[in-house]
């Protein structure tokens, strides 16, 4: 029968799927069963749509490996924000005026006003989690290019706790309608307890294995796995394995009144 290997290298099987998809509550997209897409802009890139709204997401995510000489020759802008997070491999990206390399755990955050152009920076393939949303603007307020790298930021401890760490990306400025995060658990640890909150997530998972919990049912998931989590569904995080922490990058919207 026909097995072939995935993304992540690990052989596929047609036996069975972790997928669920709840519209408009959550979804669990497994790496397993991401397909490439055929995206205007994209060139030389092997890229997964995730979240989006036909799941019931008010923004889009992708997972996309930039191949040799692989590009975007502009993500975003007009009215659109947009955020890079290398997850492994180095990425140039440029507003048209200045460039800057991003290596692993790099990002950017691009404001609405000004297209990302992106291209691979090393010969081999480059891993980039990617979001865009309309951004929300807010009178006497605006949003700033910003560029960073989570191994230069001293995460916080999550709510006091010392074995769960998280890293901000943006600035807590109202200028800012979101916030991209990376939050860690080393194995064991979890939420202290079951969030349920008006704002929405995508998140990646970039290392580990987990039980995660999702409208009050437990699912197993570990790297290269998507979770998109809507409005005021339950969900938290346990942390399984001996090994690496479970890590999940991560958006939320922040710094508006709900209407
Ligand atoms: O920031 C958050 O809401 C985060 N703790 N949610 C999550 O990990 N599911
Ligand atoms: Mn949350």
């Amino acid at each position: 029968m026909g097995y072939k290997n995935n993304r992540m290298g690990y052989q596929k099987q047609l036996l069975g799927s972790r997928s669920v998809v709840k519209k408009d509550n959550f979804a669990i997209i497994p790496h397993d069963g991401l397909v490439k897409n055929t995206i205007p802009g994209f060139e030389n890139v092997d890229v997964s749509i995730l979240g989006t709204p036909r799941l019931g997401a008010h923004f889009v995510d992708y997972i996309a490996s930039f191949q040799k000489g692989g590009k975007h020759t502009g993500f975003g802008g007009e009215g659109i924000e947009t955020v890079a997070y290398v997850v492994s491999g180095k990425l140039k990206v440029s507003d048209g005026k200045e460039d800057n390399i991003l290596e692993t755990g790099g990002y950017a955050y691009f404001p609405a006003s000004v297209k990302m152009v992106m291209e691979n920076a090393q010969d081999d393939p480059t891993e980039v989690y990617l979001y865009k949303k309309r951004y929300e603007p807010l009178e006497g307020y605006e949003a700033r290019k910003i560029i960073g790298n989570t191994k230069d930021q001293t995460p916080e401890e999550y709510e006091g706790m010392k074995d769960v760490l998280l890293w901000d990306f943006l600035p807590k400025e109202l200028g800012f309608d979101m916030n991209v995060h990376i939050l860690s658990f080393e194995p064991g640890a979890s939420h202290a307890y079951i969030e349920t909150h008006f704002q929405e997530h995508g998140a990646y998972l970039i290392s580990g294995q987990g039980m995660y919990v999702l409208d009050n049912d437990w699912y197993p998931v570990e790297k290269g796995d998507y979770l998109f989590m809507a409005s005021y569904v339950p969900q938290a995080a346990y942390a399984v394995g001996r090994g690496e922490p479970l890590a999940y990058v991560y958006s939320k919207d922040a710094n508006r009144d709900p209407e």
